[in-house]
């Protein structure tokens, strides 16, 4: 409380968090089903939050049966496209007249810092649902001539929704990724079942409000909070759902991957990163720097496609990391409702531990530790941005996600060096290269082995560009055009003319 207060925190969060929370099934408000519930902890004051339901797999069918019935039903998928589209523009005008709660809720319970919630969280989801209700409209298949038939026959393809779509969110940006799951899915007339991630199910919460606010039919989303290993578990593998999609690491997509294929529900699968940056010795430093910086710290490097490997031009390499530790000093450590917090909490005592043992295990290893490497004194998840020099590819800094304020470096001394360096991952989300040459950013494109290569920048992200990766990184991709075949079925349909 004396947080909230110290903050100036909005009435209207307060409210929120001062209720009873529910889960939102079938259009009702409910517990769990055996009254469980869990404690939710503040990342920022180490304190108890609020208390979420802990929902079970009979919970899990309930949503189901809720979703299976509107879809078969029709109630969402046969409503007419462009209705589909204003609901959707008024969930986005509601998003948006409430930013700043939900910015408050995200930061509170995540840690992150408010401001770059109401930037980049809300603001993000705010533009996903826009950009897809205007895809509800312009859904359709194509006509077709058969091209080795005789005979004559009119031949066309029709677009249909998947289905019941299962959604299951990762922590470190709750809301946003919901959006990257639903905004597809809705806009194509599917119906869907969220599990938020356990440690960060409030914003989703409060979304559901909204959703039901909007007028959006009771069902047609429902959410279900509790533990991955219980409901999304129970998620992956229920004959009620036609397609999960999942955001979180690469060894529970693979779990969720697998049972979800035995019944060959479609899959999507965005997972883990350790995405390498390259600098050559044409950048206007200062600039990069910055750049680079936050392509690692932003969220606390609690992102999937943070730019965590950095290769420098082996002449820039020393001036560069020294501008480099100069700025992450600089970096504000705050709790996130602090206006001027860059560097938020660790979303759990977990997460710390875990980056904290990274940071020993680069120590061990022998790499050179230029600046942060402590978690500082008080409450709070906190961990300094860290920058590791002189690694080396085979050290487990450099192949493993930390998913922390963490960035490893080394140089290289020639381009072919700095492709074999930067593909030798077991992931490929994404990439990043800073030069002014056209001709080499050209030349490098297409020889990097991730789904997004990021130029002179880190993680611009967009609605209408699709987002996902090669290798270990996933399967598919959210977003743009490319998310709508996800969540469609193609039929071919044959009509042959006597
Ligand atoms: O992820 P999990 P965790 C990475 C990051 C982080 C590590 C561990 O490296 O340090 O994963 O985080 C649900 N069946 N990323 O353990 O467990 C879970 O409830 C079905 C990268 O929190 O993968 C949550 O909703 N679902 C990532 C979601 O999976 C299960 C973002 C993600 O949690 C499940 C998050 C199961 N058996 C973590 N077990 C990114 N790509 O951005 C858990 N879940």
């Amino acid at each position: 409380k004396a947080y909230l207060d110290s903050y100036q925190v909005s009435q209207a969060t307060r409210d929120f968090l001062a209720k009873e929370q529910r889960m939102f099934i079938g259009g009702q408000w409910v517990a769990a089903s055996n009254g469980a519930d869990t404690e939710v902890i503040e990342p920022s004051t180490e304190a108890v939050l609020t208390r979420i339901p802990e929902g079970t797999a009979e919970d899990l069918d309930r949503a189901v049966a809720a979703a299976r019935y509107q879809f078969d039903e029709g109630a969402w998928s046969q409503l007419k496209p462009l209705e589909r589209e204003r609901l959707l523009h008024r969930l986005a005008d509601l998003l948006e007249a409430n930013a700043r709660e939900l910015a408050e809720i995200e930061s509170i319970d995540m840690g992150k810092s408010v401001e770059q919630a109401l930037e980049v969280d809300i603001q993000g989801t705010i533009d996903t649902f826009r950009y897809f209700a205007g895809w509800a409209s312009k859904i359709h298949g194509r006509s077709a001539e058969p091209a080795s038939l005789p005979g004559s026959y009119v031949a066309y393809t029709r677009k249909e929704p998947v289905g019941v779509v299962g959604s299951i969110i990762p922590w470190n940006f709750p809301l946003q990724t919901m959006a990257w799951k639903l905004g597809a899915a809705l806009a194509v007339g599917c119906t869907v079942v969220v599990k938020p991630a356990e440690l960060t199910s409030l914003s989703t919460l409060r979304f559901a409000e909204l959703v039901q606010q909007a007028g959006i039919p009771d069902g047609v989303v429902n959410i279900v909070t509790g533990r991955g290993s219980v409901v999304g578990a129970a998620m992956s593998s229920h004959p009620g759902i036609d397609k999960v999609t999942f955001t979180g690491s690469t060894p529970v997509g693979q779990t969720v991957g697998r049972a979800a294929l035995d019944d060959m529900k479609r899959v999507t699968l965005e997972l883990g990163g350790k995405s390498p940056v390259l600098v050559f010795d044409d950048v206007d430093i200062e600039a990069t720097v910055e750049a680079v910086a936050q392509g690692i710290f932003f969220n606390s490097g609690q992102v999937c496609d943070a730019g965590s490997r950095l290769y420098v031009h082996e002449t820039i390499y020393d001036r560069f990391l020294e501008a480099l530790a100069d700025y992450a000093n600089g970096l504000k450590i705050a709790p996130g409702l602090d206006p001027d917090c860059f560097i938020s909490p660790m979303v759990s005592a977990r997460q710390q531990d875990s980056v904290l043992g990274y940071i020993e295990a680069g120590k061990q290893e022998g790499a050179r530790l230029v600046c942060g490497g402590e978690a500082p004194e008080g409450p709070g998840y906190f961990v300094q941005p860290t920058l590791f020099a002189d690694c080396r590819n085979d050290m487990k800094i450099v192949q493993e996600e930390i998913f922390g304020p963490v960035l490893v470096s080394q140089s290289f001394s020639s381009e072919e060096e700095a492709v074999a360096l930067a593909n030798d991952s077991i992931y490929g989300l994404a990439a990043a290269i800073y030069s002014n040459d056209l001709n080499r950013v050209h030349r490098l494109i297409p020889q990097l082995k991730a789904g997004s290569v990021y130029v002179n920048a880190h993680s611009t992200i967009d609605p209408a560009m699709p987002f996902g990766g090669y290798k270990q990184s996933g399967v598919g991709r959210d977003l743009g055009p490319e998310q709508l075949d996800s969540l469609l079925e193609t039929k071919s349909v044959w009509i042959t003319l006597g």
